[in-house]
């Protein structure tokens, strides 16, 4: 089985938050607490130590090495699922509350049947707790106070990429239920959208108590707040909410399609449904009564006369109309890019030598890469000069005779200045292989001097692509005003490519922009903007925006071959 010492470590901190709430022994609390940290300092994983050598950590005796053996072999322990059943998990959420310890959280539950956070507020409401023993107004007014502070908090929608983050580990934490047939998160995280606000997960499964208590004993979750026969709510630490529903085998995928949404594209396929005297819900498709499809997704698109859709592109724009037509795009796949035309190296702001980012691309095995430093303008950041430039091209040739494998591309990430112009001479530019120009400062420009600004850029002959084109940060900075439809007519007629950042909190161009793109016949290229060997591996959160904005292989340049790509340049 084997469990990461961090994993062990949690069960036994749980076991002593449950011991603790239900007013077992200080010794054995303590000795749960202790041990956790051993564990957890521990610098060899215990899943890899013989039995001598666990009863030999400091504060292990023999009692909590076999528990730690159990843990190993069968990833869980008796006594944990026990108390799981017996104290409720809200009530281990309270000892956090700022004034509550184990004995308070006690007298809260005997007394006034306080079990969570939201039983907890009603007492408040209610009025009860100042007269408690051990508790009196003071401490009333810090309980209101902090959950007032609670309230106020609104939640951001979390970054595609920390949702990814998460999913993995539920998914990991899922998997060792035997309850459950099939796992798959549905809603705005499946169909990639670049912020999620919450995760709706849809299981399989003939049990769904047990698929249930699964949720419920993810280590991240805080509280629960709701809990079904079908349907669970959890909120965990971050505040990030998971819907969990469970289904049947014959419902699957109407109920995948159902909480995939979007609600748009649901709302438009079940008009298409009762136009053909349907009725189509999350449970089926059924005519008169009677069940046509709904076990999987295909076969409920194909009962409407359509295809399947890709997840990325049900948001209700002209998707459903595509796939009744049989016109639906071919969307572009991680596979079919080739080069990255985005890259920084320790000359400028990256934090890997040319060499280092050289062999990581080849190893991710990329035909070409651009490297693309900041130029002077971003002196924070050694910025290159033409000097500077020049003596980085003799650091490329070396390292192109290292890594042969990998074309090393002669760029710079140009900076476009206040009035449109650019922070390297024309000349310094026609030497190189490729140029991205990107706006870093004034970003908050009026939308009539920023669209002059990208055109004056865009005119220069020696440009190929804009760099993150709007300079949003997703929850942090707001995308930059201009006229959309005025540079993309500039681009198409110049021949500049605009490009999508991958970079998790940029994806700039965003889904949106790069239909508009595709429409106004304007070419993307997908970059990483990578600084690190690690950053290569954002280019599937690009790719999944261009996908939800119907790109295919040919809007793309680097989905081509190198001849063609420099054919191509303007
Ligand atoms: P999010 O969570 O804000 O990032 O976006 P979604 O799309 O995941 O939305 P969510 O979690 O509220 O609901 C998941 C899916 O469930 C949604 O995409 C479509 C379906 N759904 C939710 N509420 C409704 C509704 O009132 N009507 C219909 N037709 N579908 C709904
Ligand atoms: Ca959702
Ligand atoms: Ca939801
Ligand atoms: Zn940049």
């Amino acid at each position: 089985m084997g469990m990461t010492n961090e994993q062990i470590a949690r069960v036994f901190d749980e076991i002593a938050d449950m011991l603790e709430v239900s007013g077992d022994d200080f010794f054995r609390v303590r000795a749960y607490r202790n041990a956790a940290r051993t564990v957890r300092e521990c610098a060899t994983s215990l899943s890899t130590m013989t039995p001598s050598q666990i009863r030999e950590l400091p504060g292990i005796g023999e009692d909590l090495a076999s528990k730690i053996e159990t843990l190993i072999k069968t990833g869980e322990l008796p006594l944990h699922r026990e108390l799981s059943r017996k104290v409720p998990p809200g009530l281990v959420a309270l000892l956090r509350v700022p004034g509550l310890g184990p004995k308070r959280v006690r007298a809260l539950n005997q007394e006034l049947g306080v079990r969570d956070l939201n039983t907890l507020k009603s007492a408040l409401e209610s009025g009860g707790i100042a007269k408690l023993k051990g508790f009196g107004p003071k401490l009333e007014q810090h309980l209101r106070q902090y959950l007032a502070q609670l309230d106020n908090k609104t939640p951001e929608r979390l970054r595609y990429v920390d949702a990814a983050a998460i999913v993995a580990q539920l998914i990991g934490h899922m998997k060792k239920s035997s309850a459950i047939v099939r796992l798959e998160v549905a809603g705005s995280f499946r169909r990639k959208k670049d912020t999620v606000g919450d995760l709706d997960v849809l299981v399989e499964s003939t049990e769904p108590e047990a698929v249930a208590d699964a949720l419920i004993s993810f280590p991240m979750v805080k509280e629960v707040v709701a809990r079904g026969e079908t349907k669970t709510s959890v909120i965990l630490q971050n505040g990030f909410q998971i819907d969990l529903r469970v289904v049947s085998r014959q419902s699957f995928g109407a109920a995948l399609i159902y909480f995939t949404g979007s609600k748009a594209h649901g709302v438009h396929l079940r008009r298409i449904a009762q136009r053909k005297g349907l009725l189509l819900n999350e449970y089926g498709l059924y005519r008169e009564g009677k069940m046509i499809a709904g076990q999987d997704e295909e076969g409920i698109y194909r009962a409407l006369g359509l295809a399947w859709i890709p997840p990325e592109l049900r948001e209700d724009r002209g998707e459903i109309e595509a796939a009744e037509l049989g016109r639906l795009p071919r969307l572009l796949e991680l596979e079919d890019m080739r080069g990255d035309l985005h890259t920084h190296t320790t000359w400028t702001d990256g934090r890997a030598t040319l060499e280092e980012m050289a062999l990581a691309a080849s190893a991710r095995g990329l035909e070409y890469i651009a490297v693309t430093d900041h130029s002077r303008r971003l002196a924070m950041v050694h910025g290159l000069d033409p000097k500077r430039l020049r003596e980085q091209w003799r650091e490329i040739e070396k390292v192109q005779a290292k890594v042969p494998n990998v074309k090393l591309l002669r760029g710079i990430e140009v900076d476009i200045m206040e009035d449109g112009s650019l922070d390297l001479p024309n000349d310094v530019l026609a030497e190189l292989d490729w140029v991205v120009a990107s706006v870093h400062y004034k970003l908050n420009q009026a939308p009539n001097a920023m669209t002059k600004r990208l055109i004056k850029a865009i005119r220069n002959p020696h440009v190929d692509v804009i760099g993150h084109p709007t300079g949003r940060l997703i929850n942090q900075r707001e995308p930059s005003n201009f006229d959309l439809d005025e540079v993309l007519r500039v681009c198409r007629e110049e021949g500049c490519a605009l490009e999508v950042n991958s970079q998790p909190d940029r994806l700039d161009l965003n889904d949106v922009a790069c239909l508009s793109a595709k429409r106004a016949g304007v070419r993307l290229v997908i970059s990483t903007d990578a600084h690190h060997p690690r950053d290569f591996a954002a280019i599937e959160f690009g790719v999944s925006q261009a996908r939800r904005g119907w790109i295919e292989a040919a809007d793309v340049l680097n989905t081509r071959p190198l001849n063609e790509l420099l054919r191509l340049r303007r």
